[in-house]
């Protein structure tokens, strides 16, 4: 950690670190949390540079959106240190320090007293996770989408993630793609879920908001004694996008009982009162903004993502796993795989999900 703490000493702390230790399961970035001597934390951060090309964009796209989060958190009476994400700057007064031109560094305050999970035990959680992100997209309605920069182009742009998929197994570039057959086959067979939603936007049926585009359960911070929402986090990827994206995609990660690399598929399944309870939570923040088309839209949106999801991590097995962090040989391979598992056991709910969203609209 010798070389880590010399980074971190260019950052404008509040005290002195005494101790720094991972945190926290992302797949992108790498996380750690420091304790300074006067009992301050800091969450530092490698920004992953092989997935965001220009920092300084991105870094600036996170400036504009928190400080606009803050005016919008006060206005509410809510506490903008711990409902906003807060960027530390560097001595020199910048929000990132450039290690070269590989290694890019960041911190935010520690949000303290609060939990992540990483799958839901308790069903009311998951009601407030969709209240964390209906809430999110609401205060973010009036944000100028013309100052954000995109940080991974199309990034849920499913027609070129199909495109991008099928190239990356043509090249088979870890020699793997014989070990996926089955997965590649049935990716092959639900293609037809990349065509559900983004052609609908140049068609000019959806509306583009400004989204989250990675709402995953673990992307956002609960109060530790009342599992009330306190913070939205990982805003990498804050972009223009459609609100059933970050639906889509909570649907994804938190309905499923089990791990998102469990290899026990019986485990994994979509669990309809933890669909109900997000739905609520969700709808009774911004439903009331969608348009009947987005509402139409939201059960078929659970699938969509998870299926994307699923392309993502074949892909990048196939490809030889440059992408997302894994710990072992197999691992992306085991996500699509629980991803593909959980599309089939959506498609087979599908009447039961727009049921539940026809009740809280
Ligand atoms: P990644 O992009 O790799 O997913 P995140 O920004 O989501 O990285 O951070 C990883 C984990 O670290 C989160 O899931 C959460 O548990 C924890 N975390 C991140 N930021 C904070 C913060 N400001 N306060 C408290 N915990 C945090
Ligand atoms: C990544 O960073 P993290 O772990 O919150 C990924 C998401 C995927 C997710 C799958 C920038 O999210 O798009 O849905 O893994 N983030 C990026 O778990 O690619
Ligand atoms: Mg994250």
């Amino acid at each position: 950690m010798q070389r880590e703490l010399e980074i971190l000493s260019n950052f404008a702390l509040d005290g002195t670190p005494v101790s720094m230790k991972p945190l926290g399961c992302g797949h992108i970035n790498s996380t750690y949390l420091v304790k300074c001597d006067n009992g301050n934390k800091y969450n530092f951060q490698k920004i992953n540079h092989n997935v965001f090309k220009d920092v300084e964009a991105l870094m600036n796209n996170i400036d504009s959106v928190t400080s606009f989060l803050k005016e919008k958190t006060v206005a509410n009476g809510g506490d903008p240190m711990r409902e906003t994400l807060t960027v530390v700057k560097t001595k020199d007064g910048k929000n990132f320090y450039k290690e070269n031109d590989d290694a890019y560094w960041r911190v935010y305050l520690f949000v303290d007293d609060v939990i992540t999970l990483q799958v839901i035990e308790n069903p009311e959680h998951f009601y407030y996770a969709g209240k964390a992100f209906g809430n999110f997209q609401k205060l973010l309605a009036d944000f100028p989408a013309s100052k954000l920069a995109e940080t991974i182009p199309n990034f849920h742009n499913t027609v070129s993630r199909y495109a991008d998929f099928e190239r990356q197994i043509a090249e088979n570039r870890s020699g793997r793609a014989d070990e996926a057959k089955e997965e590649i086959a049935f990716a092959r067979e639900y293609k037809w879920l990349s065509e559900q939603l983004y052609p609908l936007i140049e068609k000019g049926e959806l509306p583009l908001r400004v989204t989250h585009n990675d709402t995953k359960l673990n992307n956002v911070l609960l109060d530790k004694e009342t599992g009330k929402p306190v913070c939205v986090i990982d805003l990498d990827t804050v972009m223009p996008g459609l609100s059933l994206y970050d639906y889509g995609d909570s649907m994804r990660f938190g309905t499923n009982p089990a791990a998102e690399d469990e290899k026990d598929l019986s485990k994994v399944y979509s669990d309809l009162v933890l669909f109900e309870e997000y739905t609520k939570g969700f709808l009774e923040e911004c439903g009331s903004a969608l348009t009947k088309k987005e509402i139409e839209l939201l059960p078929i949106s659970a699938l969509v993502m998870t299926y994307e999801c699923g392309i993502r991590f074949l892909a990048d097995f196939v490809d030889g796993d440059h992408y997302f962090h894994t710990e072992r040989p197999e691992h992306n391979l085991d996500r699509a795989r629980t991803q593909f598992k959980l599309v089939k056991d959506m498609e087979s709910k599908l009447p039961e999900m727009k049921a539940i969203v026809a009740k809280y609209i």
